[in-house]
């Protein structure tokens, strides 16, 4: 496909550099990608030209930085087709934003006996901080298994769904896996039975368009760090109505509309849910990477890394000693694999010495290794300014490995 990759390489100064005497192949996208210079200068040009603390100031730059803070939001929102601001609540991240919904949420509406319900390819954020409400509560974790290609088991996952269960929070993408969830579908079921859907897009977000009036889904979690903007802000999407039926998350400035020793009244929505005094350039940065990523267009971006991920698949299937964990029919750009008798630690380093970065160990997705019975995985993560050539470089370097270790 014609997908302006020069150009858009250029946007992204860090990859410009050599490891090792080579030019870096930064292929660890899913734990983290790289910011382009839009991100970065918007960022350095709030701290230079607008900063203030928001939301309480009379005077210009508070409400020059309230203003860009708030313009983030909008942002946010019309990036996921949400219906207003008010369901846009700015959080660190995703493992935030699902604590957030559990110790509220989850407070206010699991008793002894419920269920939640979830899969056996979440990432550690999706499971324990359900294990820390169903233990506090006595409520029960049910988990819809996966198989071998690491897709959901679909008719397990809707027979899992009972009378008890009062809430689905599922994974979107998986970091492990790759593998896309057919989430409609189980947002259908789940809503038949009048249960709500949380859905953990950390990986989904910055790979393909999310629009969560057409998805339905009840929330929805991502953070910024994965979608070229900085760490530290992260994104919690609530339907309105279930927004203001939760209590309130920490107390503090900010979040009350008025306070006295006998009794606090709290701001509305969504500062209900935003105590004290948030990562105010993060923010204004995330807004930026959305205008970044609404210049290029995520279907544009879909279908480019597509593209990688059926050109890195082909390649690495004619690897012989290379094991793909995970060849879901619906997968996103990710790559995990091992290779017969080399530990995946040991081909992370040795990717590393020719200055290509990827990722090995468990990915904070345990039950997915023990599934697979593997202790680790290689991965291999895609971002939009990834190309074929650096596949290329990648693949011929395993081949290496393999010929002196495997
Ligand atoms: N959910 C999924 C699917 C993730 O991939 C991650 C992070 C999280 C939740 C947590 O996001 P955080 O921003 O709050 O940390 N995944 C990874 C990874 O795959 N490697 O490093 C972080």
């Amino acid at each position: 496909m014609n997908f302006p990759i020069d150009k858009i390489r250029a946007d992204f100064p860090i990859l410009e550099q050599q490891i090792r005497n080579k030019p870096l192949v930064y292929l660890d996208n899913a734990a983290s990608c790289q910011k382009p210079s839009q991100v970065i200068d918007c960022i350095s040009n709030f701290y230079r030209q607008d900063y203030s603390n928001i939301h309480r100031g009379v005077h210009t730059l508070s409400q020059r930085a309230t203003d860009k803070y708030e313009q983030a939001r909008t942002k946010v929102k019309d990036f996921i087709n949400a219906e207003s601001e008010k369901e846009i609540i700015f959080v660190r991240g995703t493992t935030e934003a699902i604590n957030l919904i559990a110790q509220t949420f989850g407070k206010a509406n699991i008793r002894e006996g419920d269920e939640i319900l979830i899969t056996a390819m979440e990432h550690h954020s999706n499971i324990v901080p359900w294990q820390m409400l169903c233990e506090e509560k006595g409520a029960v974790l049910k988990v819809a298994p996966i198989n071998k290609l690491g897709e959901l088991i679909y008719d397990e996952f809707e027979a899992l769904i009972s009378d008890k269960t009062k809430l689905v929070s599922v994974v979107h993408m998986s970091n492990a896996l790759g593998t896309v969830n057919p989430v409609k579908k189980i947002i259908a079921a789940a809503h038949a039975k009048n249960i709500p859907v949380l859905l953990d897009g950390a990986q989904a977000i910055p790979h393909m368009s999310v629009d969560v009036q057409e998805l339905d889904c009840d929330f929805y979690v991502f953070s910024g760090h994965k979608l070229y903007a900085p760490s530290g802000i992260g994104v919690l999407y609530g339907k309105q109505a279930l927004l203001e039926a939760m209590p309130a998350y920490q107390g503090g400035g900010d979040m009350i509309r008025t306070v006295t020793f006998e009794k606090s009244t709290y701001a509305p929505l969504p500062h209900k849910f935003e105590a004290g005094t948030p990562n105010i350039a993060d923010t204004v940065g995330l807004g930026a990477a959305v205008d970044y990523l609404n210049e290029v267009g995520m279907d544009t971006v879909a279908a480019y890394e597509h593209e990688l991920l059926v050109y890195a698949t082909e390649k690495a299937k004619q690897i012989k000693s290379l094991n793909i964990i995970g060849d879901a029919a619906e997968k996103g750009a990710i790559l995990s694999f091992t290779l017969d008798n080399i530990h995946p630690h040991d081909i992370g380093t040795m990717l590393d010495s020719v200055g290509i970065a990827i990722r090995a160990g468990h990915h904070c997705a345990m039950p997915v290794m023990d599934f697979f019975e593997v202790p680790a995985t290689a991965r291999a993560s895609f971002a939009m300014y990834n190309t074929k050539e650096e596949i290329d470089v990648l693949m011929e370097a395993i081949q290496e490995l393999i010929n002196i270790f495997g």
